[in-house]
């Protein structure tokens, strides 16, 4: 039997709204990966109908660190809302999230569109506005962070919020494949990357993910969309009075507090 798409979605949207943890959907049954998509669409259109606006896509589990982290091996696509994006130096509430983990990436805004199923790298950088250094803060809806592939695709890839950092950088003016990243916590080191961690290359990333939009006949990327090329490194917890900061080479640094 197929899953009940808006009966999922629904579930997914009452427990990002809640802050609630949920089971994964696949214990009741397996999940296609259109299916996934299906429901991940379904749960943006609750978003949309609750006011919010679609402001980008991200892309996940693109770097080896997170596929070993979450024991995975599939990359996947979502959605960026209008009310999840911060400024740097912003706080976050523990309150508001289930149990927030913090990601390193790089953010690109779109100059024009892109869509199809054959864009390369190049195109991406080509339709490229400017990127910026972010970090995102995913808050997975299912127990303990756990879940196999289709569950986190429904959940929309663990998307719960945004901090936008540093200052704009056209990417045609550096090689992103060697751009360097130090992320630490409360002033001590965590870990180190490089853009190249993320599918070999961060526009890479990128292009995997208007190509797999394609495959789902999802459209692809707008013009003034953000898009997150997904995590250097593993994601880190974030609790109240944590101060987190990602420091990359040429594109500057990104920080988030988090409180009670
Ligand atoms: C899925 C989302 C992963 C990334 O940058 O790799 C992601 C998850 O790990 O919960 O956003
Ligand atoms: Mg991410």
């Amino acid at each position: 039997m197929p899953p009940d798409v808006t009966a999922l979605a629904g579930r997914l949207f009452n427990a990002y709204t809640e802050h609630q943890d949920i089971e994964r959907l696949t214990l009741e049954g397996d999940i296609a990966e259109r299916e996934a998509y299906a429901i991940q669409w379904a749960l943006i259109q609750r978003h949309v109908t609750a006011g919010e606006r679609v402001v980008g896509k991200k892309t996940g589990l693109t770097s080896v660190a997170k596929q070993r982290q979450m024991n995975t091996t599939e990359p996947l696509y979502g959605y960026l809302m209008d009310r999840t994006i911060g400024a740097d130096g912003d706080s976050i509430s523990r309150a508001n999230f289930i149990h927030p983990r913090v990601e390193s990436e790089i953010l690109f805004v779109m100059d024009r569109p892109l869509a199809g199923p054959t864009v390369t790298g190049q195109q991406v950088i080509a339709a490229t506005r400017y990127v910026l250094p972010a970090l995102e803060v995913i808050d997975s809806r299912f127990r303990d962070f756990k879940f196999t592939a289709p569950d986190v695709v429904a959940d929309n890839a663990s998307a719960a919020y945004v901090i936008l950092g540093g200052t704009a950088t056209v990417p045609a003016e550096l090689d992103l494949r060697l751009v360097g990243m130090a992320v630490s916590k409360n002033g001590e080191l965590l870990a180190t990357g490089a853009g190249a961690a993320i599918l070999g290359h961060p526009a890479g990333s990128v292009a995997w993910l208007v190509r797999k939009m394609a495959e789902m006949g999802a459209g692809g990327l707008e013009e003034g969309d953000i898009v997150l090329a997904g995590a250097l490194v593993e994601a880190f917890a974030i609790e109240p009075g944590d101060f987190m900061t990602a420091e990359f080479d040429h594109l500057g640094s990104v920080s988030i507090r988090c409180t009670a």
